[in-house]
Order: structure tokens, then C-alpha cells, then sequence
């Protein structure tokens, strides 16, 4: 195959708000550094949901969505040297190229090597990889995963410990990884601290993941905060100490800040927005400690909408921040959180709900709404 076009299935989103299609589509070979994968698992996120429902600015069509995948390089183009045929990767959606302003800053995991054709929907050399029908297929996120065989920017993808099973390592490559790294890179200087009071907006599998994270950290309160009774349950299993379900159990006079601020002798260290809900984004900032607390947001809200408070609550010392991939700088840091994986130190099974091979991905979609739905993962 190498050198070759590969013809195989994927799920095209022709436009927006419409069910995906499985298509044969025609995969074009890598050329200079990129690298086509066999992918074999992907996962299913919110943000892929957010950018086929039309509402991302970003947001293109035709395309294959998908960037939480995990599959085993097929071929390279000229000059890859990061990784070879045969190599297991999972893919970045936030690349690392290691060379940029950003990636030499040490501030930030941001690289913006490629980030400008990635947002257009096309390989760093202006064009696309997939053919439909005679038409161009644009990529999202530099990985769309949502191909049998996709191609990526050879800064896009890491290798990994080919024994790590890829059905749930490719969970790695999004929502576990954004809450875990939220909670022990993004927050504070280098992570929660010990002893620190978290609370975290949301429990899907990011808020659970940054639940995870705290606990690793050893902080004291860990408050979930969750419209969904069913949410406790969950918090519990990845080291919640405590749930608050603002729709029903906040009393009169009460908001959720000010519930907060009570557990937490005056407002939390840290907290979270795992929601995208930009409500939901100020009553977090709102629920930090005067003077230090710190509110990271990773929810992904719809264009248009924006978050406010009154600047009173940054002049009396809460800080407001957020995240892509928690932090996380793929290529450097990924090895790591699968040895963690492999050593039983990090949860990645427990998330995973449901189960779909490529033909049933638009059920993944609609049980993607269900309240005991974690994360499907896709056969591919
Ligand atoms: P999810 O839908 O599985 O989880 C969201 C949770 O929030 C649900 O349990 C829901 O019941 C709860 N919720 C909804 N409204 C609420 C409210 N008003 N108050 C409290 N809880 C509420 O989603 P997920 O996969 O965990 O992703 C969460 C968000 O993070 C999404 O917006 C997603 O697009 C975004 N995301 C961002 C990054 C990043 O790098 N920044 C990465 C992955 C996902
Ligand atoms: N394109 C959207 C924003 C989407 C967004 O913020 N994506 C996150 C990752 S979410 C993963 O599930 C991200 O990586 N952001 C940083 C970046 O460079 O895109 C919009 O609203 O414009
Ligand atoms: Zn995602």
C-alpha cells in the first residue's frame, strides 16, 4: 500500500446538523512529514458533536471528524523521522513540533506550527488527503480519526507502547488527558496542590478526569457539581468526596457559589468548567477563594457566546484561565500517562460506556446525550 492511494471507509459529514455517511473514501499517500495511520479506535467527543452541529466558527463540510484515536503507522513521507511503519501512535490534536515560539516558550502546550491549515481543514501544504466522490474532504482537528486510514503532520501523532491496548489508549488522545492535565499541569504552578479544596462543573469525562487528577494530587475536597443525580455515582468512582446537585439541592437564599463557599471555609482553590456552559463558566470563577482561588475553564462554548463577572472578582485576587489538552504537550508527555496506564495508576478503562463499530458511529452520537454515557469508543 505504501505509496499508494487506500481506498477505504470512513464516516464523511457531508454538511452540518445531517447524520455521518459511511463512504468509501480515497486516502492519499503521506508526503513530506506526514504520516498515514491504519486508525483502529476512536473515541467519540463533545467537540466533535459541538463542530458537526454547524455551531463552531471553525467548522467546515465535507469533512471527517474524530481526534481521539489510536491506531499503527502505515507509512511515512519523506523526512518523518519521529516515527516509523508498524509504530502504535495516538494522535495529537494539539500538535507539538517542538521548534516554535510557543513550544520553546516552557509556558504553554499550544504549538503553533500548523495551527492555521488545521483550522482550515487542510494539511500544512494547503491540501487535502481524502477524496469522496471526486470532491476534496477537509480534515478537523489535523487527525479525523473517523477514517480507517487518515493523515497526519508527523507532529501530530506520538508514539506509543505498542502493549497498550488501543481501544483505550485512544481515549488518551482527548478527554481523559485534558482533565488530568487540567488538574496536575494547568492549575496553580504545577498542578493541584495537596490539600487544596477543588470543585469540578460537570461530570462527563473530562470533569471526571480532572476528579482523577485532584485525587492523585491528594486534595482535600473534591466537589462534584452536576445537574444529573446519576453523576454522584460517577464522581464517587473517580474520588469525589462530595456532590452537589445545583437544580435541586441548593436552598433558599442559596446559589451554587455561595454553597460552595460554605464546604469550602470561604470559596474553593480550584475549580473547573467541564461544562461549556458559560453560566456555568462564572459561577465556577465565582465559587474560587478571594485572594488565590483559581478557575480553569475547558468547557468549549458555542460561537457567540461569552463569559462575564464583575471585574471586582479578579481585582480581589480569583483567577481566571483555561486549557487545551490540559496542558499536555503530546509528543513529550504522553509516554508517560500510559506507563501510568500500565502500572493501574491511571484509570481509562472505567470511562468507557458503550461500545460501536464505524456503521453504528451515529448512535454514538445520540447515546452521546445519555446520562450514563462516558465515552464510546468505535471499532474502526
Ligand atoms: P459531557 O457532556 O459528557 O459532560 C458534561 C457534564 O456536564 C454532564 O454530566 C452534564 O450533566 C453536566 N452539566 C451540564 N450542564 C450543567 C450545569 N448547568 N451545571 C452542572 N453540570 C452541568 O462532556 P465532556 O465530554 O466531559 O466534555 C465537557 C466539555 O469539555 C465539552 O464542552 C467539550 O467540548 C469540552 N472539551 C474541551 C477540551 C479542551 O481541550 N479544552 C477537551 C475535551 C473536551
Ligand atoms: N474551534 C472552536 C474551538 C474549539 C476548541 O477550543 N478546541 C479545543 C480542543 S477541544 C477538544 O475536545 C482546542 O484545542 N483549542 C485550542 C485550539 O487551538 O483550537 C471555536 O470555537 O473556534
Ligand atoms: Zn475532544
Amino acid at each position: 500500500t505504501e505509496g499508494k492511494t487506500i481506498t477505504c471507509k470512513a464516516a464523511v459529514a457531508w454538511e452540518a446538523g445531517k447524520d455521518l455517511v459511511i463512504e468509501d473514501v480515497e486516502v492519499a499517500p503521506p508526503k513530506a512529514h506526514e504520516v498515514r495511520i491504519q486508525v483502529f479506535y476512536t473515541g467519540v467527543c463533545h467537540t466533535d458533536a459541538y463542530m458537526l452541529s454547524g455551531k463552531d466558527p471553525e467548522g467546515a463540510f465535507p469533512v471527517i471528524a474524530g481526534h481521539e484515536g489510536a491506531g499503527i503507522v502505515e507509512s511515512v513521507g519523506e523526512g518523518v523521522t519521529s516515527v516509523k511503519k508498524g509504530d502504535t501512535v495516538v494522535a495529537l490534536y494539539t500538535p507539538e513540533c517542538k521548534e516554535c515560539k510557543f513550544c520553546k516558550s516552557g509556558k504553554t502546550n499550544l504549538c503553533g506550527k500548523i495551527r492555521a491549515t488545521q483550522g482550515k481543514g487542510v494539511m500544512p501544504d494547503g491540501t487535502s488527503r481524502f477524496k469522496c466522490k471526486g470532491k476534496d474532504l477537509l480534515h478537523f482537528m489535523g487527525t479525523s480519526t473517523f477514517s480507517q486510514y487518515t493523515v497526519v503532520a508527523d507532529i501530530s501523532c506520538v508514539a506509543v507502547n505498542p502493549k497498550a491496548p488501543m481501544d483505550r489508549t485512544c481515549l488518551l488522545g482527548c478527554g481523559i488527558t485534558t482533565g488530568y492535565g487540567a488538574a496536575t499541569i494547568t492549575a496553580g504552578k504545577n498542578g493541584i496542590e495537596e490539600g487544596a479544596n477543588v470543585a469540578v462543573f460537570g461530570g462527563g469525562c473530562v470533569g471526571l478526569s480532572v476528579i482523577q487528577g485532584a485525587k492523585a494530587r491528594k486534595a482535600a475536597k473534591i466537589i462534584l457539581v452536576d445537574v444529573n443525580p446519576e453523576k454522584k455515582v460517577w464522581g464517587e468512582k473517580f474520588g469525589a468526596t462530595d456532590f452537589v446537585n445545583p437544580s435541586k439541592d441548593l436552598k433558599e437564599g442559596e446559589n451554587i457559589q455561595t454553597r460552595l463557599q460554605d464546604m469550602t471555609d470561604g470559596g474553593c482553590d480550584y475549580t473547573f468548567d467541564c461544562t461549556g456552559n458559560v453560566h456555568v463558566m462564572r459561577s465556577a470563577l465565582e465559587a474560587c477563594h478571594k485572594g488565590w482561588g483559581e478557575s480553569i475553564v475547558i468547557g468549549v462554548a458555542a460561537a457567540g457566546q461569552e463569559i462575564s463577572t464583575r471585574p471586582f472578582q479578579l481585582v480581589t485576587g480569583r483567577v481566571w484561565k483555561g486549557c487545551a489538552f490540559g496542558g499536555v504537550k503530546g509528543r513529550s508527555q504522553m509516554g508517560e500517562l500510559i506507563e501510568d496506564y500500565e502500572a493501574g495508576k491511571l484509570k481509562v478503562d472505567e470511562f468507557i460506556t458503550h461500545r460501536q463499530n464505524l456503521s453504528g458511529i451515529n448512535q454514538a452520537f445520540h447515546d452521546m446525550h445519555d446520562g450514563n454515557c462516558i465515552r464510546c469508543v468505535v471499532d474502526m
